[in-house]
């Protein structure tokens, strides 16, 4: 990955926006969204949370192309009060935790192109609009992506961000949740990619543990391939109310006295959904 710029690059604002520049974006483009978008629908009815299901029909994101976040920021707006805005890339962590305690979700200004259809490293629209922004519209979730801001901006005066950023990978971008139906996807990680959103729910190869704070905050997590694990909520309104009823400060002074865990252990005391084959070769170490 490129080291990350100290100051906004020429062009954006203080804290880091540009405009989105909708018109800017081409008929290819805009079909380029619409081929992700309907190859995405296809798979994740019954493999979705509903809460994601329904954020896609109130935001209206099918409506044919890249989104235009005016239209978009009204309808969100009038929802849950979160935004959209537009940055240009990846941006520091303060930065990233500000815009979230305010109810603003940064989003690349970029698309994929073609040849990238199933997998880029950085973040771009599809990924960020389509994976994350639907569930903004719900009101629980809505609540719990602000108070993560919140808790970012407090985990860096305690030197912890990189033990917090484990509770945001396991669960904002390769969450599951466990309904009446079975066992649904909410990371916004595994819901813009094709190839995941299958293996996260039938591949026999990962583990699926249950959701334990402590526990997810002590395991390392790739970036360069499919999970090896993943943690499965019971609901958002319990990922809600523990983030917001815990006192972080003690559980990182614990953390750091206890040995990280690598991505694919099962510990005595997991819940386990699924123990994984891991029959998915994995070739890098993890982080
Ligand atoms: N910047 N644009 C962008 N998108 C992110 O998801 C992001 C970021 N900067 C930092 C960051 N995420 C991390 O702090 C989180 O993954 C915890
Ligand atoms: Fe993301």
């Amino acid at each position: 990955m490129s080291p990350m710029p100290e100051a906004p690059p020429p062009g954006a604002a203080p804290d880091w926006t540009v405009p989105q520049q909708w018109a800017r974006f081409t008929r290819a483009e805009h079909a380029l969204w619409d081929r992700l978008y309907a190859r995405q629908l296809a798979l994740l009815p019954g493999r979705a949370v509903p809460q994601f299901l329904d954020g896609l029909k109130a935001l209206d994101l099918g409506a044919g192309g890249v989104p235009d976040y005016r239209r978009l920021n009204e309808r969100l707006m009038r929802l849950t009060g979160w935004q959209v805005v537009a940055v240009p890339g990846l941006v520091p962590d303060d930065v990233f935790f500000g815009h979230l305690s305010n109810r603003r979700f940064v989003a690349g200004n970029f698309l994929r192109r073609p040849d990238q259809i199933d997998y880029l490293q950085e973040p771009d629209i599809f990924h960020d609009v389509f994976g994350h922004v639907p569930l903004l519209a719900d009101p629980v979730f809505a609540d719990y992506m602000q108070a993560y801001g919140e808790g970012g901006l407090r985990s860096m005066r305690h030197g912890a961000l990189h033990k917090l950023a484990r509770l945001y990978w396991y669960t904002v971008e390769f969450g599951l949740m466990e309904t009446a139906d079975g066992i649904r996807i909410f990371g916004a990680g595994i819901l813009s990619s094709a190839g995941e959103s299958r293996f996260a729910i039938e591949d026999p190869s990962p583990n699926r543990l249950g959701f334990d704070l402590m526990r997810v905050m002590r395991t390392r997590y790739r970036i360069d391939d499919y999970q090896q694990g993943y943690f499965v909520i019971p609901s958002f309104e319990a990922l809600l109310r523990q983030t917001l009823e815990t006192d972080f400060a003690p559980l990182y002074k614990e953390l750091a006295a206890l040995p990280d865990l690598s991505p694919d252990a099962i510990l005595p005391g997991d819940r386990v959904f699924t123990r994984g084959t891991q029959a998915r070769p994995v070739s890098a170490p993890a982080q």
